[in-house]
């Protein structure tokens, strides 16, 4: 098997497909387009939605790419050997070109060839669905995989629960998967050992998808006009193999920064306890989760809500856990900065971007280390009023919601002076105030990119018209920060240092009223990204295509990049309304508006 890098294994992944016909794409945006379903891209296939329900991609049919995710449902899992919140996904796709045959084949000859990673064949184990009343069992499948010479014993079959592929709980392409793992080496748990049974002896690498259905809203499934393949190969986890080392944590990509963490705290990474090495790891994945977040091409900055509310929260969590360990505060500037360094290669956008990254941190840090200077005072007024040695669950709740004080903190120091807590109490509130907030959840509306009907796709009209509006009226600097569709209204996101005053907004309006009179075509046409630039497109898809991208027109009116879909005529809007405009983060405003009709 090759000891590879990082680097050299995502070059490698993209010229063997590249070989194999496909254009390589470059990795879209962490925050998700036109897409009110999730706060950020959690795999590869997030970004290609519309494509995989039929819409025509500009670079083609065959596409690789490696695509940044961040998927923060299992945040408390990170530290352990294999979690983190962000992660690369190498990728090839079928846009109904290929199927079972060619993915399975190359995805074998990729994983074993000498040419190429060079895994014995011996260490790999393939599962496949093994079918149920939404779709058969997958025999062609596991018919492919032993005519390449897999043995019998090599292959499972799993039930929907593993060997299914598609967006839980919500509508849009899905399908039947087959998925590569590899022996770790470690013992089997049992007899009944199998990839399903999570006991650390097969470690899943790589998941090819033949997503040949459509999860309607409904839950029920219909099958897709065109056949696609969608696959997903962890980086993280490949070079972890390749490299020898039982944890993605071990791998190039976290020396360097474990390093400065080391360096800044003084305390041994080797060699230390579980429970320090899971520290040093949380800091880890944090700091680089939050240097790709704000270093995004539609960067985000720390704030109360959505992404922001994420980035906040990664970046608290990094610091407390920064400070047991030693590090000195206002330090994890520097660990971003490694990160940027590590990455920058692959990422240019964290070098464009690496003053706001590291800026971003290094004032997020200040104001966290305020917001415990302030909680300790209140701590201390709550424990001196304490009657009888314990601090209820309101009260500390009262810390957490009002103040900012992590109940990590009040435990502690709580546990320093004898008191108690009354966690559960804690718990309930803390709970309600889940159920209430959204702020959070990943998941979130149904809908979304795959969701192409009519007036989704004249709201996503409107919204290049209001981008055009904005422009117009408040000067030509403003660009988008974000939108998010819904069959109902849109929503959107744009800089701005100041309030939008009711006559500015009256004039904005106005001026999308005006395009919607004038009743004229939605254009598309297809053409580079500097030709679009060259003729004055707006639009933040700029790194997202490589080469090919599509341009909406509304002549007159304005030109975006985008990635549909339209209205075919303005006529067809309505009318325009704006119901709210408001701060979303700092420099940030935000516009929710209507089409009535
Ligand atoms: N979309 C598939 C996954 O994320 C490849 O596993």
């Amino acid at each position: 098997m090759k000891n590879l890098t990082s680097d050299e294994l995502r070059s490698m992944y993209l010229e063997f497909f590249k070989g194999k016909g496909h254009a390589v794409i470059k990795s879209a945006s962490l925050i998700p387009e036109n897409d009110p379903t999730v706060l950020f891209t959690t795999a590869g296939m997030h970004p290609l939605v519309p494509y995989l329900m039929g819409e025509k991609h500009p670079a083609g049919a065959r596409l690789a790419d490696v695509q940044k995710c961040v998927r923060t449902g299992d945040i408390d899992e990170v530290g352990d050997e294999s979690h983190c919140t962000f992660f690369e996904m190498l990728g090839n796709w079928s846009l109904g070109d290929y199927f079972k045959k060619e993915a399975i084949t190359w995805s074998y000859e990729f994983l074993t060839s000498e040419k190429w990673l060079g895994i014995d064949s011996d260490l790999l184990y393939f599962t496949c669905f093994a079918g149920d009343a939404d779709a058969p069992k997958d025999t062609v499948s596991h018919g492919f995989w032993a005519e390449l010479g897999v043995k019998d014993d090599h292959i499972f079959y799993l039930e929907k629960k593993y060997n299914w592929w598609g967006p839980a709980g919500q509508s849009g392409p899905c399908g039947p998967d087959t998925e590569m793992f590899i022996d770790t080496g470690k013992p089997a748990c049992g007899p009944d050992c199998d990839p399903s049974c999570g006991c650390g002896k097969y470690l899943e690498i790589w998941n090819d998808v033949f997503m040949e259905y459509n999860k309607r809203q409904d839950g029920t499934f219909e099958p897709l006009s065109q056949k696609n393949v969608d696959t997903g190969m962890g980086l993280d986890r490949t070079i972890a193999i390749l490299q020898g080392k039982s944890s993605v944590y071990e791998t190039d990509v976290f020396a360097p920064i474990l390093a400065k963490i080391q360096a800044l705290s003084g305390a041994a990474y080797e060699g230390a306890d579980e429970q320090m090495k899971r520290a040093f790891r949380i800091v880890a994945d944090h700091i680089r989760c939050a240097a790709f977040m704000i270093g995004d091409e539609k960067g985000i900055t720390p704030s109360n809500v959505d992404q922001g509310y994420v980035l906040r929260r990664l970046l608290r969590r990094a610091i407390r856990f920064a400070g047991k360990l030693g590090v000195p505060e206002n330090k994890l500037a520097e660990v971003a900065q490694v990160v940027i360094d590590k990455y920058g290669a692959a990422y240019p956008e964290l070098v464009e971007n690496s003053k706001r990254i590291t800026g971003e941190v290094a004032k997020e840090e200040e104001r966290f280390q305020k917001t415990i200077r302030q909680g300790l005072k209140e701590f201390e007024k709550v424990a001196a009023g304490l009657q009888n040695g314990v601090i209820g669950g309101k009260s500390a709740f009262r810390l957490y919601d009002t103040f900012g004080f992590p109940i990590e903190f009040t435990l502690e120091l709580a546990e320093e002076r004898g008191i108690k807590v009354e966690k559960d109490g804690f718990d309930e509130a803390f709970r309600r105030h889940q159920q209430l907030s959204h702020a959070g959840a990943e998941q979130r509306f149904a809908g979304g990119l795959a969701d192409t009907g009519e007036q989704t796709a004249r709201l996503h009209t409107a919204t290049h018209l209001l981008l055009a509006g904005l422009n117009k009226v408040l000067g030509g600097d403003i660009s988008q920060k974000g939108s998010n569709i819904t069959a109902e209204r849109l929503r959107f996101d744009f800089n701005f240092p100041r309030k939008v005053e009711k006559d500015e907004l009256d004039r904005v309006e106005e001026f999308v009223n005006e395009a919607i009179a004038a009743g004229v075509d939605v254009k598309m046409e297809e053409m580079s990204v500097d030709e679009a630039k060259q003729k004055g497109a707006t639009g933040v898809f700029d790194a997202k295509y490589g080469e090919v991208v599509k341009v909406y027109t509304v002549p007159g009116y304005s030109m975006e990049i985008c990635g549909g879909p339209h209205a075919k005529n303005t006529a067809d809007l309505g009318k325009f309304k704006i119901k709210k405009e408001q701060s979303s983060s700092s420099g940030v405003r935000r516009i929710k508006a209507v089409l009535e009709q």
